[in-house]
């Protein structure tokens, strides 16, 4: 770790550089400290979850590739992995759970009928580190989704499970929400869709429709549960056709006043998924970025800090009321040591939220109502190479977090002391 004179002094001089721009930096970390990051459970086994069916793990699409050793099998073992990783990353952080990581119940019931209780050890545990905890319905990799439809699925019966199901994890999100005095942000992601033209296009959508409305209509509290919907354009099986797609989504989420979820994944790979939170938060109530990075398809890669996941992040501390945006991961990369990749991307995440936060946006929005559109390039430019890794060395050390370049050592410590012995 630097020394506590050295990283101060040169985020002195990096206070200075920003101050001269017009930016605060004292207030851009201190408005980092108020962004909580919610970390994805599934990155520490591949999306593999406890349930010990055939179908379990990652499946309708999910697909997480690699075969780094390692990988967590048991809640103690995510969890363990969890604190690790988490002790490597500065600032506030969430846990984000989905549904087939319950780990309390004898007999474990079906998804159907899912209650908090099955939760109960992910609680306490979050309750103890003082975090907030966001939830997934699983509606994948389960006997009901073998043949890709959930809740557009044209089988009732089987639209009346995974209903159950979303509307069980609903009141899950809240009795955990109120436990924690804290709002879980509920997604419900469904993988519904054909790998070929479909004949019809229009009576998944119908039926899906029907199916949310039925999930929405169970009361559950507002006050502890923040309910969001995640479109998708294509996918690994579904190429052709999502029954779930943006179009549908914004729609829905803008006339039934529920939470949008923008996955940096499920759009074509050339549009800016920065451009649609400005738009979408216009519409409806709250918005989940499900931070993640697609390379040539929804690879859900680790978060670097390359420039479309860094301009989501930047865009979403520039707008107003920032707390209608919730700020969650969704990577899972099996090829890498999975508690770096963690580290790596939520790292990464936090710095983009940095660096939005310490924009001069004052001069380039004064600049644009001028119309002096010159000005705002060159400032724009300009302000790249303005030094912001010192204001976030200074941060990793006010939290007595590791320095960039000293944290990776405590990773293979790790890898060499606990990995070997999960085999
Ligand atoms: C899948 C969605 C979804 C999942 C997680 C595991 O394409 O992105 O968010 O990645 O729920
Ligand atoms: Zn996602």
């Amino acid at each position: 770790m630097k020394t506590k004179t050295t990283t101060e002094q040169s985020y002195q001089i990096a206070r200075e550089r920003f101050a001269a721009c017009g930016v605060n930096a004292e207030a851009a970390l201190r408005q980092l400290d108020q962004i909580p990051v919610s970390l994805h459970c599934w990155q520490g086994d591949d999306v593999g979850g406890f349930e010990k069916r055939a179908e379990a793990g990652a499946g309708n699409g999910c697909l997480a590739t690699g075969n780094y050793p390692g990988k967590a099998r048991t809640p103690e073992e995510l969890r363990a992995d969890l604190e690790m990783a988490s002790s490597l990353i500065p600032g506030p952080l969430r846990l984000n759970l989905h549904a087939s990581y319950a780990t309390d119940g004898n007999p474990m019931p079906d998804r159907d009928a899912l209650t908090a209780d099955n939760f109960s050890s992910w609680v306490d545990w979050a309750a103890r580190k003082k975090w907030g905890i966001d939830f997934n319905p699983t509606c994948f990799s389960h006997p009901l989704a073998a043949d890709g439809f959930t809740l557009a699925h044209p089988d009732s019966g089987v639209r009346k499970f995974w209903i159950a199901h979303c509307i069980a994890c609903r009141r899950i999100g809240a009795a955990i929400g109120k436990r924690l005095q804290n709002p879980v942000v509920s997604n419900i992601w469904i993988p519904d869709g054909y790998k070929d033209t479909p004949a019809n296009r229009l009576a998944p959508r119908e039926r899906l429709m029907e199916s949310l409305d039925a999930i929405f209509d169970a009361k559950v509290s507002r006050e502890w549960n923040i309910d969001t919907v995640e479109a998708k354009l294509f996918g690994i099986g579904v190429e052709s056709y999502t029954a779930g797609s943006h179009e549908f989504y914004l729609g829905y989420a803008a006339s039934r006043k529920v939470g949008l979820c923008l996955d940096a994944g499920h759009f074509h790979p050339t549009e800016s998924v920065a451009d649609k939170i400005s738009s979408a938060l216009l519409f409806v109530p709250h918005l989940l970025l499900h931070v993640s990075r697609g390379v040539r398809w929804d690879s859900d890669h680790v978060v670097t800090l390359d420039e479309a996941t860094s301009a989501i992040l930047e865009e979403s501390v520039t707008v107003p009321q920032r707390e209608r945006i919730h700020v969650g991961l969704d990577f899972f990369d099996a090829s890498i040591n999975r508690i770096a990749a963690w580290v790596i991307g939520t790292r990464n995440a936090k710095k983009a939220l940095l660096r939005g936060l310490l924009q001069p946006v004052k001069t380039f929005r004064a600049a644009e109502a001028a119309r002096d559109f010159t000005s705002r390039l060159a400032r724009m430019e300009d302000a790249r190479s303005l030094p912001w890794g010192l204001v976030w060395e200074e941060y990793c050390r006010r939290n007595e977090k590791p320095a960039d370049g000293t944290w990776l050592a405590e990773v293979k410590t790790y890898e060499n002391n606990i990995f070997s012995q999960r085999i």
